[in-house]
């Protein structure tokens, strides 16, 4: 063999080697620890929060949630570090997404509906739809959210291509997408000069917490390896493994006062229930409830209730305020004296259904936003919240019948084209044309 020949040989042999990393990826820590800063996430923190948290709730004092993909109930519950977390706390068996794909479910876990949106493409909500950020702050109570690569706090891009770690050498890899972002789809949150700094990366967490002023209520989105959705519940298993096993036993992220929400935006499979395999973790929960399991019915809006009932919040009016599907997480729901409500099992949806919502986000049934159900009453006992610009005379009832954009070559005013990379703050346009 000549040496070229040889170098030929080598060559194909990498290239063999490239290729099938890419197809089935190895999970590979981003940093040598959780609490430790690394380059492998663009950019370095800039500053930390400054918070001092003062209000106490009734069943806990700082709320986690931490969400992965895409995996059904049966495959999560039969891996082991999942079976582990659930011993350690309580395992929510009838815990549900409120539909497919990915946005709408995490849209609907921060301002309580998915308004039909039917897909995962670029949206902002006009700044009158409140969200939970409103009824936080109107209490005093700190929060954040932490997205994984994503590359700064100000940053509004549809994805991020970042240095593949995982596979050095490799194309650049979009482990940042928006569509996992909820609170930066929201123009009530992305467009406040103060709120949007509270949208910050991973290396802000590790400064955060290092320096005490992780927020009481904090959303963590892992990147797309490591929250399975690239990837397989095994690799997500190792992520958890690095990240949220030491994080439990710190007391720094998880005091005596800690609710951990570990769970998942939707099944794989369409065709079944939309049940998610969820856990409630952390040193809030008493301690003879570790190890067991609840079966009631709760949905993505149970945790803007039980947000609500712990802290005694004002709430959306939305789907956080629909009886029985809006349960307050049990061991909440008893120390706050909030009563839930059972369905009949033919009332229970299955929760599958993708693209037969109307409402301002969905092309083919577009209706504009409407106002919340101001009579509504949620867990906390207060009133609706109304953001600033808010027509509360757009009622449900006052709204025009759904119509298909599509027939008219349009999107929806909410719909913006993606942009990529970059991604600097800008301020939307309600015009679909300026988007
Ligand atoms: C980035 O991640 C890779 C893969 O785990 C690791 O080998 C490398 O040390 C990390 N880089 C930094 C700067 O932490
Ligand atoms: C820190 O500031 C620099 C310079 O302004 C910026 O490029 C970087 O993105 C910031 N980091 C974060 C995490 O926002
Ligand atoms: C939703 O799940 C049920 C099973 O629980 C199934 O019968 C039904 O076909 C599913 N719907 C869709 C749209 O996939
Ligand atoms: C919310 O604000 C948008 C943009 O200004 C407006 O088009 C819409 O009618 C408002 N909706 C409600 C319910 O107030
Ligand atoms: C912004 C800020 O104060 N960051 C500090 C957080 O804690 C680390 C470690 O003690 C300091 O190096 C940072 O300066």
């Amino acid at each position: 063999m000549t040496t070229r020949q040889f170098f030929a040989l080598l060559l194909a042999a990498c290239s063999a080697r490239l290729a099938s990393a890419a197809s089935a990826q190895v999970f590979s820590p981003p940093s040598s620890g959780p609490l430790l800063q690394t380059a492998n996430y663009t950019s370095f923190s800039n500053n930390t929060l400054k918070d001092k948290p003062t209000c106490k709730g009734k069943a806990f004092n700082r709320i986690i949630q931490v969400w992965l993909e895409n995996i059904d109930f049966a495959t999560t519950a039969s891996t082991p570090i999942f079976e582990s977390l659930a011993e350690q706390g309580i395992l929510l068996t009838n815990y549900n997404a409120v539909t497919h794909p990915s946005e709408p479910n995490y849209i609907a876990a921060i301002g309580g509906d998915f308004f039909g949106m039917a897909d995962d493409n670029m949206y902002h909500i006009p700044s009158n739809i409140s969200t939970v950020v409103d009824l936080l702050e109107d209490k005093g109570i700190t929060w954040a959210t932490y997205q994984e690569n994503m590359p700064a706090d100000d940053f509004y891009g549809f994805l991020y291509n970042s240095k593949n770690y995982i596979s050095p050498g490799s194309a650049d890899y979009p482990y940042y997408v928006r569509k996992h972002n909820p609170l930066v789809i929201y123009d009530a949150v992305s467009q406040d000069p103060q709120r949007v700094k509270r949208i910050r990366t991973f290396n802000d967490f590790a400064n955060d917490v290092v320096n005490g002023t992780l927020p009481q209520w904090v959303f963590v989105t892992p990147n797309m390896v490591n929250d399975a959705h690239d990837t397989t519940i095994d690799f997500a298993a190792s992520f958890l493994t690095y990240w949220l096993v030491p994080l439990l036993s710190d007391p720094r992220v998880n005091d005596g006062e800690t609710l951990i929400l570990l769970t998942f935006d939707e099944t794989e499979t369409y065709t079944i229930q939309n049940n998610v395999w969820a856990v409630l973790l952390g040193g809030a929960i008493p301690l003879n409830l570790r190890g067991t399991t609840d079966d009631t019915l709760y949905t993505h809006y149970s945790s803007l209730s039980t947000v609500q009932a712990n802290w005694g919040l004002k709430s959306l009016g939305r789907g956080d305020t629909i009886a029985g599907l809006s349960n307050v997480f049990s061991f909440v729901a008893s120390k706050t004296g909030f009563k839930n409500v059972k369905l009949p099992a033919d009332r229970v949806p299955q929760f599958n259904l993708t693209g037969v919502a109307s409402g301002a986000l969905t092309s083919t049934n577009f209706v504009p936003f409407p106002a919340p159900n101001l009579k509504a009453r949620g867990a906390g006992g207060g009133s609706v919240l109304i953001r600033p610009g808010l027509n509360t005379k757009l009622t449900p009832g006052s709204l025009p019948a759904p119509v298909n954009l599509l027939l008219q070559d349009k999107t929806t005013p909410w719909q913006m084209s993606p942009r990529t990379t970059s991604g600097k703050s800008i301020i939307p346009c309600a015009d679909p044309n300026c988007a």
